[in-house]
C-alpha cells in the first residue's frame, strides 16, 4: 500500500478499488498499475508545470510527465491557450487541416532523415505502420528488433519486449499467434556480432532493423560506442532499412532526436509523445521514395479517422515552438545531470550498488554495480529494492516511474531546487533501504 503515516491516500484507495471492478487491473495502460513496485497508484486529479496533485491533495514532483509528453511542463499556458482557439474551431476534421502542414514542415526540418511524414494517434500505431512499410519498400518479411526494445503493442513486436512486458514479467503474451512472431527475429541490444550472424542466417530475407536509438523501455540504456554507426554500416550492407523508433528520443534527446545527437541518420523514424505536447499523436517518416509507397501516393494501405487531428497539431506545434527557444535543451541536459549526480552521490554516501545515467532530458538508474549494455544486465539489478525505493520517494512527495524498465523525464518545468529537494529524498529514502 501506498498508504504511511506521512501519506494520505484514502481517495487515491477508493477510486482504484471501484476501478478495478470495471477495468482490467483497474487501469487503461498497466504499467501505471504499480504491479512491480508494489502498493496502489496515486490518482491524478490535476497537473501543472513539474508537479502533479493526487486526489487526496498532495503533491508530488514528477520524473513521468506523462510517460514523456510534458516536455515543456504540464499545461503550459501557451499550449492551454493554443488550444482554446484551436477548440472554438472544432474538435475533428477527417479531412485536410492546414496545422498538418505546420507540424508537418516542422518534423521535417528537425528530423534529419525524414523528408515526407504520417501522422497517426499513438506511437504504436506509427510503429505498425513502419513494419508494413518496411516489408512493402523491401519484399522481405523478417525484420531484427532488439531484446527490451518496446515499439508499442502490436502483435509483431511482442517478443522480447520491454515496458509493461517487462515490468510486469510477462512471457510473450497470449493471442499472439506464432505465425505472426515467426518473422521477428532478436538480438541482444549493443551486440553488432549478433545482428551480423542473423543478416548470415537469413540472406536476402531481412527487411530492416528496428530499435529504440536510446533505450528507455528496459530501463535506460544508452548505444555504445559504434553500435549505431555498424548497425547503419550492417543494413546498408544487405539492402536492409534502419529504422529508428524515436517515439521517446524524438524531440527529448535533442531537437533533430538521437539521429542529430550521434549522427546516425536512419531510412525512416517513428515519433509520438513529445510531438503531440500531451494530446494522442503519433508520426512515421523518413525517405522520401520509401514514404512515398503509403496510400494513397502509393499502394501500402494505413488509415485513421482522427489522424492529423486540429488540437493534437496545434498542442505539437506550440510544444515544438516552445522547445525552439534558446537554452531549452541546456536546461533539460543540466536538471538530469544534477539529478543524476546527486542519486549517485547519494547511493555511495547509503552504500548501495547503483548506476545512473543521461542523456539530455531522458534519464535512469538502476540498483546494481552496472555498466548495464543491454535487457539481460538490466534484468540482474536489484528490482525489488527499485520497488521500495520507488514506494519511499512517494511519500516523500516525488513521482517516478513505477517500473525498473522504464526511463525517467525532466522537463523545461524543473528547477534545481525540485532537483535538489528530490535528491535530499532520495538520500533519506536509500538510506532506510
Ligand atoms: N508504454 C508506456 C511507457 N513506456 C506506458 C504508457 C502508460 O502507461 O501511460
Amino acid at each position: 500500500m501506498v498508504t504511511s503515516n506521512t501519506l494520505k491516500t484514502t481517495k487515491s484507495e477508493e477510486i482504484f478499488a471501484a476501478a478495478q471492478l470495471m477495468m482490467p487491473g483497474g487501469v487503461s495502460s498497466p504499467v501505471r498499475a504499480f504491479k512491480s513496485v508494489g502498493g496502489q497508484p496515486i490518482v491524478f486529479d490535476r497537473v501543472k508545470d513539474a508537479y502533479v496533485w493526487d486526489v487526496d491533495g498532495n503533491q508530488y514532483i514528477d520524473y513521468v510527465g506523462s510517460w514523456g509528453p510534458a516536455i515543456c511542463g504540464h499545461a503550459h499556458p501557451d499550449v492551454i491557450a493554443a488550444l482554446h482557439s484551436t477548440l472554438e474551431k472544432g474538435t475533428s476534421f477527417g479531412a485536410p487541416c492546414y496545422l498538418e502542414n505546420v507540424l508537418a514542415e516542422m518534423v521535417i526540418d528537425a528530423v534529419p532523415s525524414v523528408e515526407m511524414v504520417r501522422f497517426v494517434n499513438s506511437g504504436t500505431e506509427a510503429c505498425m505502420a513502419v513494419l508494413r512499410l518496411m516489408r512493402a519498400f523491401t519484399g522481405r518479411d523478417k525484420i531484427i528488433k532488439f531484446e527490451g526494445c518496446y515499439h508499442g503493442h502490436a502483435d509483431m513486436f511482442l517478443v522480447k519486449a520491454g515496458s509493461g512486458v517487462a515490468t510486469l514479467g510477462l512471457p510473450d503474451s497470449p493471442g499472439v499467434p506464432k505465425s505472426t512472431t515467426a518473422d521477428t527475429l532478436t538480438a541482444p541490444y549493443n551486440d553488432l556480432e549478433a545482428v551480423k550472424a542473423l543478416f548470415a542466417q537469413y540472406p536476402n530475407a531481412i527487411s530492416g532493423v528496428i530499435l529504440e536509438p536510446v533505450v528507455g523501455n528496459a530501463g535506460f540504456i544508452v548505444p555504445d560506442a559504434g553500435f549505431l554507426e555498424g548497425l547503419r554500416l550492417i543494413t546498408r550492407e544487405n539492402n536492409a532499412l534502419l529504422v529508428f523508433d524515436e517515439v521517446m528520443t524524438g524531440f527529448r534527446i535533442s531537437y533533430g532526436g538521437a539521429q542529430q545527437k550521434f549522427g546516425i541518420i536512419p531510412d525512416l523514424t517513428t515519433m509520438g509523445k513529445v510531438i503531440g505536447g500531451g494530446l494522442p499523436v503519433g508520426a512515421y517518416g523518413g525517405r522520401k521514395d520509401i514514404m512515398s509507397m503509403v496510400a494513397p501516393a502509393g499502394p501500402m494501405y494505413q488509415a485513421g479517422t482522427l489522424s492529423g487531428n486540429p488540437l493534437a497539431m496545434t498542442a505539437g506545434i506550440k510544444t515544438l515552438e516552445l522547445l525552439q527557444r534558446p537554452g531549452s535543451y541546456e536546461h533539460l541536459d543540466a536538471m538530469s545531470k544534477r539529478l543524476v549526480a546527486g542519486f549517485r552521490a547519494a547511493a555511495e554516501e547509503t552504500g548501495h550498488d547503483f548506476c545512473a545515467s543521461h542523456v539530455s532530458g531522458m534519464f535512469g538508474f538502476f540498483f546494481c554495480a552496472g555498466p548495464v549494455h543491454c535487457f539481460e544486465d538490466a534484468k540482474k539489478a536489484d528490482v525489488a529494492k527499485f520497488g521500495r525505493f520507488h514506494r519511499g520517494m512517494l511519500e516523500q512527495g516525488i513521482y517516478l516511474a513505477p517500473s525498473q524498465f522504464e526511463a525517467g523525464f525532466t522537463s523545461l518545468a524543473h528547477t534545481e531546487a525540485d532537483i535538489d529537494k528530490t535528491i535530499a529524498a532520495a538520500k533519506t529514502v536509500m538510506a532506510g533501504l
